[in-house]
């Protein structure tokens, strides 16, 4: 198979809002999305997103717990994205926007799924009611081509 490439994403959802950031430069700019990026050498998938949220909207998640794992593959790419999804409710700071992507609270019945990935429409329902997941889905530029998504037991 193709090589995959660790990455994080951590969705802090607190009461009835979520934050999401709105990607300022690199890949996925434009869309709404929450926080990640790679996983460093030497750290655990766990620091990796708790250290990601911290660089890109400045406060430090107290309670982030993992909630699924996306894989998501370009075509023509040659690395497929394994994310694994997080979340959390409690943090320590004020929301700031850095210089990879700004911070705005959702309310969970008003989310910008137009302006995020395709596949975002599809597990949050899962990641709002509690639950946990696994997919995959493919992309041909930012469609979705194929795609397949289980609600799981945990994490
Ligand atoms: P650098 O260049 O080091 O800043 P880094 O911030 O480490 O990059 P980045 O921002 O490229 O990584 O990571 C991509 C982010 O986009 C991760 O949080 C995963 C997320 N992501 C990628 N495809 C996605 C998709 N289809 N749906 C989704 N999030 C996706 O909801
Ligand atoms: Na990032
Ligand atoms: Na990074």
């Amino acid at each position: 198979g193709r090589p995959l490439k660790l990455l994080t994403l951590l969705l802090v959802v607190q009461g009835d809002r979520v934050l999401l950031g709105m990607k300022k430069r690199g890949f996925g700019m434009g869309k709404y999305n929450g926080y990640g990026g790679k996983v460093e050498a030497g750290e655990t998938v766990l620091e990796g997103a708790l250290r990601e949220l911290h660089e890109e909207a400045g406060i430090k998640a107290t309670d982030a717990t993992p909630r699924g794992r996306m894989l998501f593959e370009f075509r023509g790419e040659e690395t497929v994205m394994d994310v694994r999804v997080f979340s959390a409710s409690a943090f320590e700071g004020e929301p700031t926007e850095s210089e990879e992507m700004t911070t705005e609270w959702f309310g969970v019945d008003k989310l910008p799924f137009d302006r995020m990935w395709a596949d975002d429409r599809h597990w949050f329902p899962i990641l709002l009611d509690g639950g946990f997941f696994r997919g995959y889905f493919e992309f041909e530029k930012d469609k979705i081509v194929d795609g397949v998504l289980e609600r799981t037991a945990d994490a």
